[in-house]
């Protein structure tokens, strides 16, 4: 049962450029060798994949393990150019009434992704999957590493460069997004999220209340007001120990389980309208392991249900 966008557009960010370790870039690639197209053809759904947008590396960035960047926010240029047209080929698709995937790549693809969204619904709620709020500015950064900024861009915070893709204007609003899964945040994030009050599920509150009332606080939340919900699903939000080859993996995070269960309750839930899966880091995995389980959570957000 394909639900409610039999077609979907499959859009691969192969960026690293906003982390500081190599190989996500390699993420879509692993998704797609995972058995991504096998299993939503499963499900009844149409694909468009459209194959992997160009990120430029010049020699220099190209080599392993790439130097540092420099400055406060590292490769801003190149980060904010296939940003712009991320936004454009997510536009796209959704013009054409496609679901867009969009397969990570680093966090920072979430600025494309989010102003691509916000084209077609002028209130888009955000599911925040993450073991980081990625909440940062270029003065609360402690890396200068842009994936760590992104939501803070969507919400209008940051370099105008990256502010000002699709329209000058921020693409969310604070009392639209939830965060699942937070377990490290930087000083200066912690204040951020507190003075807009942005809803966060820590670990904390994932444990008292439970996977299945906090999805639904966090849907509620998230849906009030708006006209679609957008999903952006770092792989480090889950625990380690689940999924090892992530870019920055943080112990302590959620169990496989948990995380069907949430994929499951946003598909029953009917508001979704766009999804990215982001930060999936080939070189740290074993066999393949996360790209699998992107997979099978890919799957239950399209509606594969045991029964
Ligand atoms: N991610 N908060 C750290 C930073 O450098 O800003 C880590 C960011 C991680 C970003 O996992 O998408
Ligand atoms: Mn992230
Ligand atoms: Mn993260
Ligand atoms: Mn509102």
């Amino acid at each position: 049962n394909p639900g409610l966008y039999p077609n979907v557009a499959i859009i691969g960010v192969p960026m690293d450029l906003g982390a500081d370790r190599r190989g996500v870039d390699m993420g879509p690639s692993a998704i797609r060798c995972a058995g991504l197209e096998k299993s939503l053809l499963n499900l009844g759904y149409q694909l468009f994949d459209q194959g992997d947008l160009v990120v430029r590396r010049h020699a220099a960035t190209a080599s392993c393990p790439s130097p540092q960047g420099v400055g406060s926010l590292k490769y801003l240029d190149e980060i904010a150019r296939v940003n712009g047209e991320l936004s454009v080929a997510v536009d796209h698709a959704m013009q054409q009434g496609m679901f867009p995937l969009v397969l990570g790549g680093d966090h920072s693809i979430a600025i494309g992704s989010l102003s691509g969204v916000r084209q077609h619904h002028e209130e888009v709620g955000v599911i925040w999957f993450d073991s980081h709020g990625d909440v940062n500015t270029a003065s609360t950064s402690p890396s200068g590493n842009i994936h760590g900024m992104s939501l803070a861009v969507a919400l209008g915070h940051g370099d105008p460069k990256l502010t000002a893709i699709g329209g000058d204007f921020p693409k969310v609003k604070p009392e639209h997004v939830a965060i699942v899964g937070a377990r490290s945040l930087d000083p200066g994030e912690k204040a951020y999220l507190k003075q807009r009050g942005i809803l966060v599920f820590t670990m904390h509150e994932i444990d008292r209340l439970g996977m299945s009332r906090v999805m639904e606080q966090a849907i509620e939340q998230v849906s009030r007001g708006t006209s679609g919900v957008h999903l952006s699903l770092d792989l480090d939000g889950l625990d380690p120990g689940y999924a090892p080859g992530v870019g920055t993996p943080v112990p302590g995070g959620l169990t496989a389980r948990e995380s069907f269960l949430a994929m499951e309750m946003l598909s029953d839930a009917g508001v979704l309208v766009s999804a990215e899966f982001v930060e999936i880091n080939p070189i740290l995995d074993h066999r393949n392991q996360t790209a699998k389980l992107a997979v099978s959570l890919i799957a239950s957000l399209f509606g594969e249900r045991i029964l």
